[in-house]
Protein backbone atom coordinates (compact mmCIF):
# COMPACT_ATOMS: atom_id res chain seq x y z
CA UNK A 1 0.00 0.00 0.00
CA UNK A 2 1.38 3.67 -0.84
CA UNK A 3 1.36 5.92 1.68
CA UNK A 4 2.56 9.51 0.93
CA UNK A 5 4.46 11.34 3.56
CA UNK A 6 4.75 14.93 4.11
CA UNK A 7 8.34 16.25 3.84
CA UNK A 8 8.33 18.12 6.80
CA UNK A 9 6.20 17.79 9.51
CA UNK A 10 3.23 21.20 9.88
CA UNK A 11 1.48 18.61 12.40
CA UNK A 12 2.72 16.76 15.31
CA UNK A 13 0.66 14.34 16.70
CA UNK A 14 -0.30 14.09 20.58
CA UNK A 15 1.82 11.78 22.00
CA UNK A 16 -1.38 9.96 24.10
CA UNK A 17 -3.28 9.20 20.68
CA UNK A 18 -5.71 8.21 20.40
CA UNK A 19 -7.36 10.71 23.08
CA UNK A 20 -11.25 8.94 23.14
CA UNK A 21 -11.74 5.49 22.56
CA UNK A 22 -15.28 3.45 22.81
CA UNK A 23 -14.43 2.10 25.66
CA UNK A 24 -14.79 5.10 27.22
CA UNK A 25 -18.44 5.25 26.46
CA UNK A 26 -21.75 4.55 29.06
CA UNK A 27 -23.06 2.08 26.14
CA UNK A 28 -21.66 -0.65 23.68
CA UNK A 29 -19.77 1.09 21.05
CA UNK A 30 -17.29 0.24 18.40
CA UNK A 31 -15.42 3.87 17.99
CA UNK A 32 -15.66 7.44 18.77
CA UNK A 33 -14.24 9.41 16.01
CA UNK A 34 -14.59 12.91 13.52
CA UNK A 35 -15.76 14.63 16.49
CA UNK A 36 -15.95 18.41 16.69
CA UNK A 37 -14.36 20.58 19.94
CA UNK A 38 -14.91 23.88 20.42
CA UNK A 39 -13.49 26.53 23.64
CA UNK A 40 -16.47 27.36 25.42
CA UNK A 41 -15.72 29.96 28.40
CA UNK A 42 -12.40 28.26 28.70
CA UNK A 43 -14.24 25.03 28.67
CA UNK A 44 -12.85 22.54 26.19
CA UNK A 45 -15.51 20.89 24.67
CA UNK A 46 -16.49 18.26 22.29
CA UNK A 47 -19.24 17.08 20.49
CA UNK A 48 -18.56 13.20 19.99
CA UNK A 49 -19.64 11.01 16.94
CA UNK A 50 -19.91 7.53 18.64
CA UNK A 51 -21.24 4.58 16.78
CA UNK A 52 -22.70 1.46 18.23
CA UNK A 53 -22.34 -1.96 16.89
CA UNK A 54 -25.47 -1.22 15.39
CA UNK A 55 -23.54 1.26 13.21
CA UNK A 56 -25.95 3.76 14.13
CA UNK A 57 -24.12 7.22 15.66
CA UNK A 58 -24.77 9.00 18.52
CA UNK A 59 -23.78 12.51 19.64
CA UNK A 60 -22.29 12.87 23.14
CA UNK A 61 -20.80 16.00 25.03
CA UNK A 62 -17.28 15.44 26.47
CA UNK A 63 -14.93 17.92 28.08
CA UNK A 64 -11.39 18.06 29.16
CA UNK A 65 -9.40 20.30 31.47
CA UNK A 66 -6.50 21.32 28.23
CA UNK A 67 -8.37 19.73 25.26
CA UNK A 68 -5.78 17.09 25.19
CA UNK A 69 -6.36 14.60 28.02
CA UNK A 70 -8.66 13.31 30.57
CA UNK A 71 -11.86 13.58 28.97
CA UNK A 72 -15.02 13.30 30.64
CA UNK A 73 -17.73 11.78 28.70
CA UNK A 74 -20.94 13.85 29.95
CA UNK A 75 -24.07 13.22 28.63
CA UNK A 76 -25.49 12.65 24.76
CA UNK A 77 -27.35 15.14 23.19
CA UNK A 78 -30.80 14.41 22.16
CA UNK A 79 -31.54 14.10 18.47
CA UNK A 80 -34.26 16.48 17.18
CA UNK A 81 -37.63 15.17 17.39
CA UNK A 82 -39.47 16.90 14.87
CA UNK A 83 -41.57 15.18 12.03
CA UNK A 84 -39.12 16.35 9.43
CA UNK A 85 -36.31 15.01 10.98
CA UNK A 86 -37.95 11.96 12.20
CA UNK A 87 -39.34 11.15 8.68
CA UNK A 88 -35.79 11.73 6.78
CA UNK A 89 -33.31 10.53 9.42
CA UNK A 90 -31.67 6.76 10.11
CA UNK A 91 -28.44 8.28 11.25
CA UNK A 92 -26.43 11.31 11.90
CA UNK A 93 -22.91 12.02 11.96
CA UNK A 94 -19.80 14.10 11.56
CA UNK A 95 -20.53 17.05 13.69
CA UNK A 96 -19.12 20.38 13.29
CA UNK A 97 -19.33 23.26 15.42
CA UNK A 98 -18.82 27.05 14.51
CA UNK A 99 -19.37 29.73 16.72
CA UNK A 100 -21.33 33.06 14.99
CA UNK A 101 -21.84 35.97 17.76
CA UNK A 102 -23.25 34.09 20.66
CA UNK A 103 -24.42 30.85 19.43
CA UNK A 104 -22.97 27.71 18.43
CA UNK A 105 -24.29 25.92 15.36
CA UNK A 106 -23.95 22.53 14.92
CA UNK A 107 -24.13 20.73 11.27
CA UNK A 108 -24.11 17.56 10.87
CA UNK A 109 -24.97 14.47 7.86
CA UNK A 110 -28.25 13.25 8.27
CA UNK A 111 -28.67 9.73 6.39
CA UNK A 112 -32.07 8.92 5.42
CA UNK A 113 -32.81 7.96 1.71
CA UNK A 114 -29.22 9.92 0.91
CA UNK A 115 -27.70 12.17 3.00
CA UNK A 116 -28.03 15.48 3.83
CA UNK A 117 -26.81 18.14 6.15
CA UNK A 118 -29.10 19.27 9.51
CA UNK A 119 -28.27 22.30 11.67
CA UNK A 120 -28.80 22.57 15.60
CA UNK A 121 -27.56 25.32 17.62
CA UNK A 122 -26.47 26.00 21.23
CA UNK A 123 -25.90 28.70 23.36
CA UNK A 124 -24.72 27.02 26.36
CA UNK A 125 -24.29 23.55 25.18
CA UNK A 126 -27.45 22.03 27.37
CA UNK A 127 -30.18 22.77 25.22
CA UNK A 128 -30.18 22.33 21.70
CA UNK A 129 -32.61 23.19 18.57
CA UNK A 130 -33.16 21.85 15.88
CA UNK A 131 -32.64 24.82 13.04
CA UNK A 132 -33.98 22.57 10.03
CA UNK A 133 -31.73 20.60 6.57
CA UNK A 134 -29.89 23.05 5.19
CA UNK A 135 -29.33 21.15 1.80
CA UNK A 136 -31.30 18.48 -0.25
CA UNK A 137 -29.73 15.21 -0.70
CA UNK A 138 -26.65 14.51 -2.16
CA UNK A 139 -24.46 16.87 0.40
CA UNK A 140 -21.84 16.29 3.22
CA UNK A 141 -19.25 18.02 5.03
CA UNK A 142 -20.73 21.57 4.89
CA UNK A 143 -19.48 23.53 7.61
CA UNK A 144 -20.39 27.62 8.49
CA UNK A 145 -17.96 30.52 8.56
CA UNK A 146 -17.86 32.53 12.23
CA UNK A 147 -18.84 36.10 10.10
CA UNK A 148 -21.31 37.26 7.54
CA UNK A 149 -19.07 38.16 4.32
CA UNK A 150 -21.07 41.08 2.72
CA UNK A 151 -24.24 40.38 4.85
CA UNK A 152 -25.12 36.85 4.17
CA UNK A 153 -23.92 34.13 6.23
CA UNK A 154 -21.44 31.66 4.18
CA UNK A 155 -20.53 27.77 4.32
CA UNK A 156 -18.20 25.34 2.64
CA UNK A 157 -20.50 22.14 1.21
CA UNK A 158 -19.33 19.42 -0.59
CA UNK A 159 -21.68 18.12 -3.27
CA UNK A 160 -21.05 14.51 -3.95
CA UNK A 161 -21.43 14.26 -7.23
CA UNK A 162 -18.86 16.73 -8.37
CA UNK A 163 -16.33 15.75 -5.52
CA UNK A 164 -15.30 19.13 -4.67
CA UNK A 165 -15.94 21.94 -2.80
CA UNK A 166 -17.98 24.66 -3.26
CA UNK A 167 -18.98 27.89 -0.64
CA UNK A 168 -22.90 28.84 -0.69
CA UNK A 169 -24.66 31.74 1.40
CA UNK A 170 -27.70 32.30 2.73
CA UNK A 171 -29.41 35.31 4.99
CA UNK A 172 -30.80 33.60 7.41
CA UNK A 173 -28.76 29.94 8.04
CA UNK A 174 -31.55 28.10 6.28
CA UNK A 175 -32.02 29.24 2.60
CA UNK A 176 -28.61 28.52 0.62
CA UNK A 177 -27.77 29.82 -3.03
CA UNK A 178 -25.45 32.05 -4.83
CA UNK A 179 -22.48 29.15 -4.79
CA UNK A 180 -19.60 29.30 -6.12
CA UNK A 181 -16.93 26.58 -6.48
CA UNK A 182 -13.99 27.00 -4.38
CA UNK A 183 -11.55 23.80 -4.83
CA UNK A 184 -12.13 21.12 -7.76
CA UNK A 185 -10.53 17.12 -6.66
CA UNK A 186 -9.23 16.96 -10.13
CA UNK A 187 -6.78 20.30 -8.93
CA UNK A 188 -5.37 18.15 -6.03
CA UNK A 189 -2.81 15.99 -6.82
CA UNK A 190 -3.07 13.80 -3.81
CA UNK A 191 -6.54 13.51 -4.19
CA UNK A 192 -8.01 12.56 -6.95
CA UNK A 193 -11.26 11.10 -5.50
CA UNK A 194 -13.08 13.92 -3.71
CA UNK A 195 -12.46 16.27 -0.98
CA UNK A 196 -14.48 17.94 1.49
CA UNK A 197 -14.13 20.84 4.32
CA UNK A 198 -12.74 20.22 7.66
CA UNK A 199 -13.40 22.54 10.71
CA UNK A 200 -14.54 26.26 10.76
CA UNK A 201 -12.11 28.24 8.35
CA UNK A 202 -9.71 30.28 10.31
CA UNK A 203 -9.83 34.12 9.72
CA UNK A 204 -5.92 35.31 9.05
CA UNK A 205 -4.79 38.68 7.89
CA UNK A 206 -3.68 36.63 5.16
CA UNK A 207 -7.42 35.47 4.07
CA UNK A 208 -9.17 32.72 5.47
CA UNK A 209 -7.30 29.41 6.04
CA UNK A 210 -9.41 26.12 5.44
CA UNK A 211 -8.16 22.81 6.15
CA UNK A 212 -9.76 20.11 4.19
CA UNK A 213 -9.67 16.26 3.53
CA UNK A 214 -8.77 14.85 -0.16
CA UNK A 215 -9.17 10.97 -0.59
CA UNK A 216 -6.59 9.06 -2.76
CA UNK A 217 -7.97 5.88 -4.39
CA UNK A 218 -5.52 3.53 -5.58
CA UNK A 219 -6.45 1.35 -8.32
CA UNK A 220 -10.07 2.26 -7.82
CA UNK A 221 -10.52 0.51 -4.23
CA UNK A 222 -8.04 1.27 -1.99
CA UNK A 223 -9.44 4.83 -0.60
CA UNK A 224 -6.53 6.77 1.83
CA UNK A 225 -7.70 10.21 3.62
CA UNK A 226 -5.12 12.74 3.67
CA UNK A 227 -5.54 16.25 5.67
CA UNK A 228 -4.40 19.42 3.10
CA UNK A 229 -4.82 23.21 3.94
CA UNK A 230 -5.74 26.40 1.27
CA UNK A 231 -5.94 29.88 1.39
CA UNK A 232 -9.04 32.16 -0.12
CA UNK A 233 -9.66 35.77 -0.45
CA UNK A 234 -11.18 37.00 2.85
CA UNK A 235 -13.75 39.11 0.76
CA UNK A 236 -14.61 36.74 -1.29
CA UNK A 237 -13.67 33.36 -0.37
CA UNK A 238 -14.19 31.07 -3.40
CA UNK A 239 -11.54 32.77 -4.39
CA UNK A 240 -8.52 30.50 -4.27
CA UNK A 241 -4.92 32.32 -3.02
CA UNK A 242 -3.04 29.16 -2.94
CA UNK A 243 -3.43 25.02 -1.63
CA UNK A 244 -0.46 23.83 -0.10
CA UNK A 245 0.68 21.18 -2.83
CA UNK A 246 1.08 18.00 -0.08
CA UNK A 247 -0.96 16.60 2.39
CA UNK A 248 -0.53 18.16 6.25
CA UNK A 249 -1.56 14.54 7.40
CA UNK A 250 -1.53 11.29 6.22
CA UNK A 251 -2.55 7.74 8.16
CA UNK A 252 0.90 6.99 9.51
CA UNK A 253 0.14 5.47 13.08
CA UNK A 254 -1.23 1.63 13.53
CA UNK A 255 -4.66 3.63 15.00
CA UNK A 256 -4.56 5.47 11.54
CA UNK A 257 -3.85 2.51 9.51
CA UNK A 258 -6.16 0.03 10.53
CA UNK A 259 -9.50 0.02 12.20
CA UNK A 260 -12.70 -0.44 11.10
CA UNK A 261 -12.33 2.08 7.82
CA UNK A 262 -8.38 1.43 7.49
CA UNK A 263 -5.82 4.38 6.00
CA UNK A 264 -8.20 7.26 6.97
CA UNK A 265 -7.48 10.63 8.75
CA UNK A 266 -10.36 13.11 8.61
CA UNK A 267 -9.96 16.22 10.67
CA UNK A 268 -12.92 17.64 11.39
CA UNK A 269 -12.42 20.09 13.88
CA UNK A 270 -9.59 22.74 15.65
CA UNK A 271 -9.27 24.90 18.70
CA UNK A 272 -6.86 28.11 17.79
CA UNK A 273 -5.29 29.45 20.93
CA UNK A 274 -4.73 32.74 21.53
CA UNK A 275 -0.95 32.14 21.38
CA UNK A 276 -1.81 31.14 17.49
CA UNK A 277 -1.22 27.21 18.19
CA UNK A 278 -3.85 25.24 16.62
CA UNK A 279 -5.01 21.96 18.67
CA UNK A 280 -6.29 19.88 15.36
CA UNK A 281 -8.64 17.04 16.22
CA UNK A 282 -9.33 13.84 13.88
CA UNK A 283 -10.58 10.72 13.61
CA UNK A 284 -8.69 8.02 12.72
CA UNK A 285 -9.64 4.95 10.94
CA UNK A 286 -13.55 5.44 11.98
CA UNK A 287 -12.63 4.04 15.23
CA UNK A 288 -10.82 6.51 17.44
CA UNK A 289 -10.61 10.20 18.34
CA UNK A 290 -6.95 11.83 17.92
CA UNK A 291 -5.43 15.48 18.19
CA UNK A 292 -2.47 16.86 16.71
CA UNK A 293 -0.80 20.03 17.27
CA UNK A 294 -0.26 22.48 14.87
CA UNK A 295 0.43 26.44 14.50
CA UNK A 296 -1.10 29.48 12.45
CA UNK A 297 2.15 29.87 11.16
CA UNK A 298 2.98 26.39 10.26
CA UNK A 299 -0.42 26.08 8.46
CA UNK A 300 -0.26 28.83 6.14
CA UNK A 301 3.65 28.25 5.20
CA UNK A 302 2.11 24.90 4.35
CA UNK A 303 -1.08 26.84 2.15
CA UNK A 304 1.22 29.46 0.99
CA UNK A 305 4.71 27.33 0.15
CA UNK A 306 4.46 23.67 -0.21
C1 LIG B 1 -16.70 9.60 4.59
C2 LIG B 1 -17.56 9.90 5.80
C3 LIG B 1 -16.71 9.91 7.07
C4 LIG B 1 -15.79 8.72 7.14
C5 LIG B 1 -15.03 8.54 5.85
C6 LIG B 1 -14.11 7.31 5.85
O1 LIG B 1 -17.48 9.40 3.45
O2 LIG B 1 -18.55 8.95 5.90
O3 LIG B 1 -17.57 9.92 8.18
O4 LIG B 1 -14.85 8.94 8.18
O5 LIG B 1 -15.96 8.43 4.79
O6 LIG B 1 -14.86 6.13 6.01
Amino acid sequence: MTIIHPKKKIVKRYKNNPIITGEMMPFSCRGVFNSSAIKYNNRYLMILRAEGYNLRDSFWLAESPNGFDNWTVKYQIPLPQTEDYKIFGDNQYDPRITQIDDTYYITFCVHGIDVRMGLMSTKDFCSFNWEGFITGTGFRNTVLFPEKIDSLYAALERPNETGDIWLTRSPDLIFWGKQEPVLRYRNVPWAWGKIGPCGTPIKTSKGWLIIFHGVQIICGYEYIYHAGVMLTELEKPWKLIRMGDEPILSPEEPYELTGHAPNVVFASSHIVEEDGSVKLYYGASDRYQCVAETTIDLLLEAALTR
